[in-house]
């Protein structure tokens, strides 16, 4: 195992190298963090104050808006000269956030996705493609970085260009692939429309992310390429990939404890749940420098694992991620995440991976309706098998989901894919009406 020592580290020890590096981390950011120092002190919280790990919980969150307020280099805990190499998200809206990685961050990103590629069990001979985006995006260079330190040869192809994708799969020989989900089944769609079988290729494995993804997409991106999928969770904020990670059991993401504190609190009174309870993920980064962060707020909904793993790791587990809550459609008062319509989706006969959800609201009235494109051989069918299709979809979305939405089949190919960057699923037109 890639880092044995730190990955099978009884639990006990864990927790006191946990407590030693908070202990650390909070008296570094209030020694040399301005920003930090303010707001512990608003807290009424003293470095010194932190005994056990149950302290965490007297100290303050740390939100997006907070990020943007210190933008650029407002968090770091060393000087500027220290920074080497920063990374940030796109920020649609008002200022983008950025990390800021030191030497020392950036070796501790290549360990952290080693581990990652090494529980799905790259080597040396493995070949990675990489189409995760290079540049500010965090995907790209957090892969090749892991890729290199196992000595691996790494394709840093980069999104996009599907042609060239597929003949550098068939050039090279990629064993390995990394990519977001949905990118990874239109690549699978693009090699069979060009008389290539997927499954003939030889991948053996691939890491997918950065965007929802439900079990059945799992399943079909594994019947695609023949390959065993793994679920890569991470966040520009914290690091970028490797923050949580699945072995060979796929039973949730291994958070990588000895590096990022997880909390699980109810997203309305930051309370803490218990594991195996729903809530948003909350992340303490205990080494990070160049950006470190004290509770962030990461909108992802999940809950915590606490039940050993098979594999021997002793971290503690998140459930793969069901959403964020900034994703969350409230439909006529009824919360529904996208990757829910998802499951539905896929579980049906003659529909294709390929989907938008189209929310509005007519009068006081919400409505939800469903665009998904028909399988080849569905399109064929005739009118009444594919009314039937919508009226099935539509009774298993009312059972899952609890309300009543309108499935639209729509033609193979209609549903944009997403070549780039991160899938689109929802169209909320409420939101356009509520601005004008
Ligand atoms: O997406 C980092 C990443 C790159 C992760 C490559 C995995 C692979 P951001 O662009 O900052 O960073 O977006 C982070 O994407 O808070 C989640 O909402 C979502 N996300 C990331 N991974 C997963 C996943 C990268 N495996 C945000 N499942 C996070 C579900 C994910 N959502």
């Amino acid at each position: 195992m890639w880092n044995d020592k730190a990955q099978r580290l009884p639990r006990e020890e864990l927790r006191t190298l946990q407590l030693r590096r908070l202990q650390d981390q909070v008296a570094r950011l209030s020694d040399r963090v301005e920003w930090y120092r303010r707001r512990l002190a608003d807290h009424g919280v003293q470095a010194d104050q932190i005994a056990t790990l149950a302290d965490l919980a007297r100290l303050p969150f740390t939100g997006k808006t907070d990020l943007r307020e210190v933008f650029p280099f407002g968090l770091s805990a060393v000087p500027r000269s220290e920074l080497v190499e920063v990374h940030m998200s796109s920020g649609s809206t008002g200022k983008p956030v950025v990390n800021a990685y030191t030497r020392a961050d950036l070796e501790l990103w290549g360990d952290l996705m080693a581990r990652t590629l090494d529980m799905g069990g790259v080597g040396a001979d493995d070949i990675v493609q990489n189409t995760f985006g290079y540049g500010l995006f965090t995907g790209g260079f957090g892969v090749h970085y892991g890729a290199e330190a196992i000595g691996a040869l790494v394709l840093p192809i980069s999104s996009g260009n599907t042609r060239r994708q597929l003949d550098t799969i068939v050039d090279f020989g990629t064993t390995t692939l990394t990519a977001t989900p949905s990118y990874a089944l239109y690549l699978a769609e693009y090699a069979r429309e060009n008389g290539v079988d997927p499954r003939s290729l030889g991948l053996k494995r691939g890491f997918f992310g950065a965007e929802p993804w439900s079990e059945p997409m799992r399943s079909q991106i594994e019947d695609d390429w023949g390959i065993e999928a793994f679920d890569i969770y991470g966040l520009t904020e914290i690091i970028g990939p490797g923050v949580g990670s699945e072995c060979h059991e796929h039973d949730g993401l291994h958070i990588q404890e000895d590096h990022f504190y997880p909390e699980v609190v109810d997203p309305d009174t930051g309370l803490e749940v218990p594991p195996g309870e729903t809530g948003e993920l909350v992340l303490t980064t205990l080494t990070r420098q160049g950006t470190p962060l004290l509770r962030y707020r990461t909108r992802d909904v999940t809950y915590l694992i606490d039940e050993p793993c098979r594999c021997g790791r002793t971290s503690r587990r998140i459930h793969r991620l069901m959403g964020r809550t900034d994703d969350m459609l409230i439909i006529r008062g009824v919360n529904i995440f996208p990757q829910q319509v998802e499951e539905v989706l896929l579980r049906a006969q003659g529909t294709a991976p390929h989907y938008q959800l189209v929310v509005d609201r007519h009068g006081s009235m919400d409505s939800l309706e469903v665009e998904v494109e028909m399988t080849v051989e569905a399109f064929s069918d005739d009118l009444g098998d594919v009314l039937a299709l919508e009226r099935r979809i539509e009774d298993d979305l009312r059972s899952a989901l609890g309300i009543q939405a309108k499935c639209v089949l729509v033609n193979p190919k209609t549903v944009e894919r997403a070549i780039t960057g991160k899938a689109v699923r929802t169209i909320d037109r409420r939101e356009v009406k509520t601005h004008v």
